[in-house]
């Protein structure tokens, strides 16, 4: 089997690298398959980047360069975060469009090609990850690879109609049709990315399993929910309940039950919805009050786009109101951190407590959920309130699923998770356990790279069979 190219906009090398969903599960693949992680370095420059800069480190490799300063500002800062991660979300909202952005966007697209291409040997599966490289497949190809190509959106695809809000929509869709497959986390995901194709090209362009047909080359389309590695977390929450920073919070709970939520910093999450909710909670339900404590971990990340500047405004303001309404000498409602833990701890607060809050306004997948029941103790395990809008959401349904627009819901199910049954507990949890258990990291990764090396041999088919029709036309015409 060749070796595997991971690609994505950010390669987590500096230890200041923002935390991620896309991180976690790149990374596993990387630790199973070698090969090699392509991709940002975090830095900006006033120049033209050179040749990417080659890191080998616990044995992975990664090749890295910097943006120019004008394109992490309109390509990352505005098409990519200030575009389509509002759109893909859908906050029209708070989406804007800028031609010259765009241009941005197709532009570190095709320097991104520029610098992996050299790099490329003729037996490699190419893996692109996410929004900010869209067009990554078409730069690609203009360069001459011919190597498999695969793309997994890790956010969700939206409907036509909000997707058409979009002006360049076509040309996002079309860029897609580059790849040999496309992934998605979910099926409404695939079918609003199908739909879309539909809409453009005719309801013919879709044929069975999802495959579409452009350019004389077939396109497959899957669902690949993304997993957690199971087994790990289970160990490293047991391992890391027993830590010094895990027994210190739990000291300071003094006996109080612990209510936890862990996120980036981002107003897809639906933070503010959960402080709201949480401030309900302590209303509705006051023999509550002094009894439970709510940690939300919130690391920051993309602090220079301006919508994060303001969301993080209004997280300090509830917080702080409901602490100044409701704490006491010896009891702070909500202990509200924006700093990143190491994820072995993160695992260990997990554990610690008795109920998850994953109130996603949309969200593609959500692995705080998955790795909250990967982190429980099945004897006494806690219970997930999630999100209905997150993709998680299809596969964990013994969670208690939640609207996250719906305040008082959200309230009753905290009251609901604190007072359930240990035996509903524990068969909630077993369940949920069996499905990640069966749909883990592992697979994810594996099904997808099987789908795309499988892309390989249909290809070099395609290309014989259009050889021996031009033949067979050539010959019956002269
Ligand atoms: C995108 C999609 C999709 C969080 N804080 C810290 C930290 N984390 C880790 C969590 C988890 C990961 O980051 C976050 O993953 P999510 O899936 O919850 O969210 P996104 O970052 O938005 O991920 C999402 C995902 O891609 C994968 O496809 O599920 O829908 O939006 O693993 O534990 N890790 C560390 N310190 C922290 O403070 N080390």
């Amino acid at each position: 089997m060749g070796r595997l190219i991971n690609v994505s906009n950010r390669v987590p090398l500096a230890k200041t690298a923002a935390p991620g969903g896309l991180a976690v599960g790149v990374l596993a693949a990387m630790r199973a398959r070698g090969g090699l992680w392509f991709g940002w370095n975090g830095e900006t420059t006033g120049q033209e980047p050179g040749e990417p800069e080659i890191t080998i480190r616990d044995s992975l490799t990664y090749a890295t360069i910097p943006l120019p300063q004008t394109l992490y500002e309109r390509y990352y800062s505005g098409f990519a975060n200030g575009t389509l991660w509002p759109l893909f979300h859908y906050f029209l909202a708070g989406f804007r469009y800028e031609d010259q952005e765009y241009a941005a966007y197709e532009q570190a697209n095709a320097l991104f090609a520029s610098r992996l291409s050299p790099l490329l040997a003729p037996g490699d599966l190419i893996w692109v990850h996410d929004y900010h490289l869209i067009p990554l497949g078409e730069k690609l190809r203009a360069l001459g690879v011919r190597q498999p190509v695969g793309f997994f959106l890790h956010i969700p695809f939206p409907h036509f109609e909000v997707l058409r809000a979009l002006p360049t929509f076509a040309e996002i869709v079309r860029a897609l049709l580059a790849y040999d497959l496309v992934g998605f986390q979910t099926e409404t995901d695939r079918e609003s990315f199908l739909n879309a194709v539909r809409v453009l090209w005719g309801a013919q362009s879709v044929g069975d399993g999802g495959t579409v047909v452009s350019g004389g080359r077939t396109i497959r389309t899957g669902v690949f929910p993304i997993g957690v590695d199971v087994q790990a977390i289970t160990q490293s929450a047991a391992k890391a309940a027993g830590s010094a920073p895990v027994q210190r919070m739990m000291q300071s709970l003094v006996g109080r039950r612990l209510i936890v939520g862990v996120d980036r910093l981002d107003y897809s999450k639906g933070l503010l919805e959960r402080f709201q909710a949480y401030r309900q909670f302590l209303e509705s339900y006051p023999e509550q009050i002094g009894q439970v404590t709510f940690l939300q971990i919130a690391p920051l990340g993309r602090q220079k786009v301006q919508a994060y500047a303001q969301i993080r405004d209004e997280l300090e303001q509830s917080s702080g109101r409901t602490n100044g309404r409701f704490a006491d000498a010896d009891w702070t409602p909500i202990r509200y951190l924006n700093r990143n833990f190491p994820h072995a701890t993160l695992m260990g607060f997990l554990r610690a407590a008795q109920v998850c809050l994953v109130t996603a306004l949309r969200d593609g997948m959500n692995l705080v959920a998955k790795e909250f029941i990967a982190a429980q103790d099945p004897d006494d395990p806690g219970v997930l309130v999630l999100s209905n809008r997150a993709g998680a959401a299809c596969e964990l349904t013994e969670a208690l699923l939640i609207n996250p627009y719906d305040t008082r819901g959200i309230a009753g199910a905290i009251q609901r998770a604190l007072t359930m049954p240990l035996a509903e507990r524990r068969a909630r949890h077993a369940t949920s356990l069996a499905t990640l258990r069966e749909n883990d990291i592992h697979r994810w990764h594996t099904r997808f790279i099987d789908e795309l090396q499988a892309a390989r041999g249909r290809s070099s088919g395609e290309l014989a069979a259009g050889r021996l029709r031009r033949l067979q036309q050539s010959l019956s015409s002269s």
